[in-house]
């Protein structure tokens, strides 16, 4: 088989549709050296003493564990000194990262959740980095949080990698989906998945149901029917799957199929869903979508939403798109 490398499948990319220019390219291949790094730490675990928690709070009220400050810290100087950003934005920092003087500021924006699916850390399961890139703003002086409040349907390029038995990292610059495997001995990125897609069809759900109790109609009425099975009215068997890692679940659906959810519920309203917009929800939504899949907060796209806070939380549907559409339909019935 011949190997084609990230950095051949980002060139030829250029050269064949023009949709990654040399400064989206350096800034996609740093962020993968970056997970690389991580990749690394993660495959240690104990050996690297990275498990276990910082016992410090990150600004969503979480204690964060040592692999996300880490994994945060990594992502930052391998992205601080190339030219190619203007600033960054993460899940565990309360505000944006500006690019110190000393280096020069390019024309991108960087949002990353640097260790997704945290409680997975310490019980060796599949964890996670997602990362969504945005455009500065023309004649950009010094960056703000208002720069980054742009719909995901702005997102240049979207990703994210799985360390799980394998890394692998995925990624769309906004022409289809591709599959990158880590190769340990070479250290390198090589193409294993072109253009992905999710099939229509899906007999499997993935949602945290220890919260049931807790939803709001429409997605009690769908999960009802889910649930009743080859009786009920969808007439055939529903298997449920929940890995409390994003990535690795949109992974598994990316590859056979499903429906995610993180819907909101009646517990608090100032949290509407678990999931932040701009480094979860979009970024994945942005790839799903160039699978073939859907992916609203149950009433619109989540890529129209206008954020208006840098750590917004949103409610999520995403994958096959009969299942999306049906529950979204849902909603907009109640
Ligand atoms: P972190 O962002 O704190 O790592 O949380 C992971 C996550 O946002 C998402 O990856 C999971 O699907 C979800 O939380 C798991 O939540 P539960 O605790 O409800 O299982």
């Amino acid at each position: 088989m011949k190997r084609i490398s990230l950095t051949q499948y980002l060139v030829e990319e250029q050269r064949e549709h023009n949709t990654i220019p040399a400064e989206l390219r350096l800034l996609i291949e740093v962020v993968a050296r970056a997970c690389k790094t991580i990749s690394h730490a993660v495959g240690k675990g104990a050996l690297g003493e990275v498990l276990g928690s910082a016992d410090i709070e990150n600004v969503q009220g979480e204690v964060q564990k040592k692999l996300d400050i880490l994994s945060n810290e990594i992502l930052l100087e391998a992205n601080e000194w190339g030219g190619h950003l203007a600033a960054m934005a993460s899940e565990e920092m309360e505000t944006i990262h500006r690019i110190p003087h000393r280096y020069p500021q390019g024309e991108y924006m960087l949002l990353f959740d640097p260790l997704d699916g945290s409680s997975n850390i310490d019980v060796n399961v599949s964890i996670g980095t997602i990362f969504s890139v945005l455009k500065a703003p023309e004649g950009l002086g010094v960056p703000t949080e208002a720069d980054f409040l742009q719909p995901g349907s702005k997102q240049v390029a979207a990703g994210y990698a799985v360390y799980g038995p394998q890394t692998v990292l995925v990624l769309t610059t906004g022409n289809g989906v591709n599959c990158f495997t880590l190769d340990r001995e070479m250290g390198s990125w090589v193409l294993t998945q072109r253009n992905m897609q999710i099939p229509l069809e899906t007999k499997e759900y993935a949602v945290n149901a220890s919260n049931a109790r807790h939803w709001h109609a429409p997605v009690t009425r769908y999960m009802d029917e889910l649930q009743a099975g080859v009786t009920g009215p969808r007439g055939k068997d529903f298997n449920m799957r929940w890995i409390a890692s994003m990535v690795a679940d949109v992974h598994r659906i990316l590859n056979r199929g499903g429906i995610f959810m993180y819907p909101a519920d009646m517990r608090d309203p100032s949290k509407p869903g678990r999931l932040r917009l701009m480094y979860e929800a979009n970024p994945i939504a942005f790839i799903v979508e160039q699978a073939g899949g859907a992916a609203t907060n149950g009433q619109i796209r989540i890529m129209d939403i206008k954020p208006e806070l840098l750590h917004q939380r949103v409610p999520v549907f995403l994958g096959s798109k009969q299942e999306v559409d049906l529950v979204t339909s849902y909603h907009k019935e109640a």
